[in-house]
């Protein structure tokens, strides 16, 4: 067997065993809906993208969409021209961000899903005191916590709390990782799931094809009828933010007519409820803790090391037996 195929054969036993997706697979019951998507090749001309606004420093190209360029003071963004009315949802968004500096780099780019939109300013090329969620891949470290950026964060705005850049969004962050996703040469995937209330971010920034958890939030309260975004800033220390490709998958989840009947278009933004799973390793190391795992993993986990077991004892039995035999044979 060649190495490839070893490796292949490997991955696939490692996915089945620890229950991980591959990060190039549609959710489960997911149905992608364009208007809400981004994809290449984009439009030729460079001048539009259906369904989409874009202003300031973003450009379209064929393959990809850039943000900002490696040079300093820019910012950019592209906004959904449709209001979500949907309640469920995944978004697969495939980005690349790199520059010359292998650690000096600003500002980061952000992913929102917000009341309005198309407005620039202070937060990552967008504005402020939003109303709703943000988050944020932020590449360059404002505060003094001892741990190694990149640092993957998300907030909920009520429309007057500010985003803080001292420490780097950790006032009103409802949770965060670590992760390096900067100048990699494969695909950098983050997934954004919002399902019951439940914010879940995930990300494949080490090209193994599979996704790790990083932020996990019940009780997360955004309402219908707002529009998704993405936006990129530099400062005085700069990188190009590209945007390769947004999915956005609709999910099918059964509901109760009671729960069908809800009007979800006037709710507040907000969290409620139990204190968010902060994925954050603060020793420095820029790792992640695995502070996450899931019923049915360790579920899967307790089984295997069941079987481990199992299969240890029937072997210790055998070979004992085995031994017992050869004993008495050399008896008699
Ligand atoms: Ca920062």
């Amino acid at each position: 067997m060649g190495k490839a195929a070893y490796y292949f054969v490997i991955s696939i036993l490692a996915r089945a065993i620890f229950c991980q997706e591959s990060s190039r697979v549609p959710p489960e019951g997911g149905f992608l809906k364009r208007e809400y998507s981004l994809s290449k090749p984009y439009s030729g001309n460079g001048m539009t993208i259906p369904f989409w606004d874009f202003r300031d420093n973003a450009m379209i190209t064929n393959n990809f969409i850039s943000l900002t360029t490696n040079h300093q003071g820019q910012l950019g963004s592209v906004w959904s021209k449709i209001p979500c009315h949907l309640r469920d949802w995944e978004i697969h968004m495939q980005f690349k961000i790199f520059g010359g500096g292998r650690t000096l780099a600003a500002d980061g780019l952000a992913i929102w899903y917000t009341y309005s939109r198309l407005t620039p300013g202070p937060v990552f090329g967008s504005r402020d005191e939003f109303e709703g969620l943000g988050i944020f891949l932020d590449t360059y470290k404002n505060g003094d916590q001892p741990v190694t950026f990149p640092q993957i964060s998300a907030m909920v705005g009520n429309g007057s709390t500010k985003y803080d850049h001292m420490s780097d969004g950790q006032l009103n962050s409802i949770g965060s990782c670590l992760g390096s996703f900067r100048n990699k040469d494969y695909d950098t995937t983050i997934a954004i799931r919002y399902v019951r209330q439940r914010l879940t971010i995930k990300v494949d920034i080490d090209g193994q094809d599979t996704w790790r958890e990083c932020i996990d939030v019940p009780g997360v309260q955004l309402p219908t009828g707002y529009f998704f975004g993405v936006s990129a800033a530099t400062g005085d220390l700069a990188d190009n933010h590209h945007l390769i490709g947004f999915k956005f998958y609709e999910l099918d989840i059964t509901r109760t007519a009671e729960e069908e009947a809800e009007d979800w278009s006037t709710i507040k933004p907000g969290v409620f409820g139990k204190p968010p799973i902060d994925n954050r390793d603060d020793s420095g190391t820029g790792d992640y803790r695995n502070t996450s795992i899931s019923g049915f993993k360790l579920f899967l986990i307790i089984v295997c090391a069941l079987l481990g077991v199992g299969v240890c004892v029937v072997v210790g039995v055998v070979v004992f037996q085995k031994r017992q035999e050869q004993n008495r044979k050399r008896f008699y």
